[in-house]
């Protein structure tokens, strides 16, 4: 049995993508099973950085098989583009990339779609999704009269199924006020030769991944699962409905990537040694402050797919606790320790104050967690930059104090610490 799971357990942006990067040279195979283009995985690899949005990060890797699994959505033209980026940078994802003929297709009615959610408020806010056509899509897979797989594509069918879906769209978001220029870009005669554009270039491309898939964890192929987006935009268990439409935490793998529960045994959970969100929702440890600033500035956090200011705040243990458990977390990954280096003091958030009462459970509604108060334990902070310790023995006694605080509140011990982007960053406590 040799299935790992790489999950993030915020809102997003753990540095998921630097993770499996360093993981995949172990492993036969790498998965990518929920979400799509709206996921922004960067990877440093030397001087060279790479931004991924479908495809996953185990690509740089030529002796690794690349699988893009029934759960994810995929905008054909967002991942033509991203495959003809790699391509000068002799990256040919044509070698060791399987696409699933299960997958669905986020077609181009999906983004007029989407911005027609986001100009919706929903409980007094937009849920400020990155305009992908994820929600959309997946609302179209489940609907079932309006959905498009990949297998469409290679089928006879195709022109003629594409043509009907499109003249019902155009009808729909019509009605919804879409703009003359929206309804363009969705005609039948722009979206079926696009189709058939996508079709000739990915045939090759597509095929069963879950037999494959099958077939390889019944040969005890070594198996890395890569989840985007965080547990707390989990479709069911997050924070509703600031949430994304898959199942991004622990739960969601074998369900998106067609793979039985018992052939996972560790399950990587990555948080940043802080919190951010991007879009909107409830955030109980977010700070508007200076020192939220801060840690945007030091941190880079603008998203990587829509480059959006994200929001900052303290670590949330309530919350990390909550989706360790929910994922079934393993070992702790703590990413962007070299952030919070030079401040006075940190604090971590220890429990919630509802209503007037100490509660430490992670509450189901958006309400109830907006209503929540911070209860903050605060920690010394360490004066000394750590971008440059690569042995737990160089970090300073501060920074230790720190991370095993952490293991304490969330239950579970920390395997790696990164203290920067770049790949030798990296620390592996055993
Ligand atoms: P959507 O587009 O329907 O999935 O949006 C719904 C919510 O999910 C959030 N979401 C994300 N949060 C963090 N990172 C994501 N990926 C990009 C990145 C985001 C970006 O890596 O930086 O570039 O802005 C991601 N994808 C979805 C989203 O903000 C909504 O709150
Ligand atoms: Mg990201």
């Amino acid at each position: 049995m040799s299935g790992t799971c790489v999950i993030g357990l915020q809102w997003g942006d753990e540095a998921k993508g630097k993770l499996v990067d360093l993981l995949a040279p172990q492993f036969d195979i790498v998965v990518r099973y929920q979400g799509g283009a709206n996921a922004g995985h960067t990877v440093v690899a030397g001087d060279q950085t790479y931004k991924l949005h479908h495809i996953p990060s185990g690509i740089l890797h030529p002796q690794v098989q690349n699988l893009i699994t029934p759960g994810v959505v995929i905008n054909p033209s967002t991942m033509l583009d991203e495959m003809d980026a790699l391509a000068p940078r002799g990256i040919d994802c044509s070698k060791n990339l399987l696409i699933s003929e299960r997958a669905h297709l986020v077609m181009p009615w999906h983004m007029a779609e989407d911005r027609q959610i986001n100009a919706t408020e929903v409980r007094g806010e937009s849920i400020g999704t990155t305009n992908r056509g994820i929600g959309p899509c997946y609302r179209d897979k489940v609907g079932r009269t309006h959905a498009i797989r990949m297998t469409d594509l290679v089928q006879s069918h195709r022109d003629d199924r594409i043509r009907t879906v499109a003249e019902q769209k155009i009808n729909l978001l019509k009605n919804l006020g879409a703009s003359d220029d929206e309804l363009q870009k969705i005609a039948p005669d722009v979206v079926v030769p696009l189709a058939a554009s996508w079709a000739e270039r990915l045939q090759g491309m597509i095929g069963d991944t879950t037999d494959l898939l099958l077939d390889a964890a019944e040969a005890n192929k070594r198996l890395l699962f890569e989840g985007a987006q965080g547990a707390l935009l989990d479709i069911d268990h997050g924070t509703y409905p600031f949430v994304t439409s898959s199942n991004s935490s622990g739960v969601g793998v074998c369900a998106g990537a067609g793979v039985p529960p018992k052939w996972i045994n560790t399950v990587l959970g990555v948080c940043k040694a802080y919190s951010t969100r991007v879009g909107g929702g409830p955030f109980v440890t977010e700070l508007s402050d200076a020192t939220g600033d801060r840690i945007r500035e030091l941190g880079n956090e603008y998203g990587t797919t829509t480059g959006r200011p994200r929001r900052c705040g303290w670590f949330d243990a309530v919350a990390v606790r909550y989706t360790s458990r929910l994922s079934g977390v393993t070992r702790l990954a703590l990413m962007m320790m070299d952030v919070l280096a030079h401040l006075d003091e940190l604090k971590v958030c220890v429990a919630y104050e509802l209503d007037g009462k100490r509660i430490e459970r992670f509450p189901g509604h958006a309400d109830e967690l907006r209503r929540c108060k911070p209860i903050y334990e605060t920690i010394p902070g360490w004066k000394e930059p750590v971008d440059h310790v690569r042995s737990m023995d160089q970090f300073p006694a501060g920074a230790l104090a720190y991370v095993r605080r952490i293991e304490e509140l969330v239950g579970v011990p920390v395997g790696v610490l990164s203290v920067g982007p770049d790949r030798a960053q990296t620390i592996f406590t055993d």
